[in-house]
């Protein structure tokens, strides 16, 4: 679809499926993330399968100024961007409040909620000359239900619903559209990030059940961005079938 589409943690999971998705399209991406030589091996993997043109910008989008120096990094020929994904995103530690550490909140909301405003307000500028610009934010079904040992998880998946509502408000004058994808379980690396490299305990989240794919949630933030220009998914909560919200789950043993 020639479109520039610009994803932020693409070096696995939702952010990488959605590079792959997007790519098989045809749209260009710049993709974003921590880990440079995962990056690296996407574009080169992307670009010789597909034909589109892949840039790499490795920036950790909790670190204000290395984002707003990233994005004014890109060549003038990437100076125009569609689709924005804001993906970059984690949970760290399922505790209860008076047990959480400290540190492990911070990152989350310096990450999820901070990170997301930061990388919005550098990316706008290069998407409201076209007209026709999309942010689409990962938030979660921990922003709808708020679950035992949540807490902070969830304040800032809550963040995010609440800031995609906003900015789809204050961009309505850009015509810029704002879709909140909520998604619930799916098996990434986000129960090892989670649980802090822990595989048994990770593997167990998704033990009894089928969770939803990284696939599965690329193929809905696709099938958004494909919707005709006066069409918008405002807010969009997915679960694999065994789940029926933040909380209940069937699981067959
Ligand atoms: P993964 O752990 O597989 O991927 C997370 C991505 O975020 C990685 O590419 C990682 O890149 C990037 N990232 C994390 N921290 C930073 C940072 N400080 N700076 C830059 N990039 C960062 O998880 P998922 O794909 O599952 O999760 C993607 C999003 O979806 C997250 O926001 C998550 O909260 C949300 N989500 C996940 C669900 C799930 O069950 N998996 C369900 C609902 C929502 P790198 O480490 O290279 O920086
Ligand atoms: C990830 C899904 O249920 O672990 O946002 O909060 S959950």
């Amino acid at each position: 679809m020639n479109r520039t589409i610009f994803i932020t943690g693409a070096t696995s999971g939702f952010g990488e499926a959605c590079a792959r998705k997007f790519a098989a399209g045809g749209d260009h991406l710049i993709i974003t993330g921590r880990r440079e030589d995962r990056l690296i091996a996407l574009k080169r993997e992307l670009e010789d399968r597909t034909g589109v043109r892949v840039l790499p910008l490795t920036f950790d989008v909790q670190d204000k100024s290395a984002v707003f120096s990233a994005v004014a990094s890109l060549p003038a020929s990437w100076k125009r961007v569609n689709i924005l994904i804001n993906n970059a995103g984690l949970a760290l530690g399922r505790d209860f409040f008076d047990d959480a550490d400290l540190g492990d909140w911070e990152t989350m909301i310096d990450t999820n909620v901070k990170g997301l405003l930061y990388v919005s307000k550098a990316v706008l500028p290069l998407m409201i000359p076209v007209g026709n610009g999309h942010i689409i934010n990962l938030g979660s079904v921990a922003a709808k239900d708020i679950y035992e040992k949540g807490n902070a998880y969830c304040g800032s998946k809550a963040a995010v619903d609440v800031i995609s509502h906003s900015m789809r408000i204050d961009l309505l004058r850009h015509g810029i559209k704002v879709t909140a994808i909520h998604p619930g379980a799916a098996e990434t690396e986000f129960s090892n990030v989670r649980f802090k490299g822990d595989a048994g305990q990770a593997k167990k989240i998704y033990d009894g059940y089928t969770p939803l794919t990284a696939g599965d949630v690329a193929d809905v933030i696709h099938y958004c961005a494909g919707l005709p220009p006066h069409v918008c998914i405002n807010d969009l909560v997915m679960t694999c079938t065994a789940q029926a919200d933040g909380i209940y789950f069937y699981k067959k043993f």
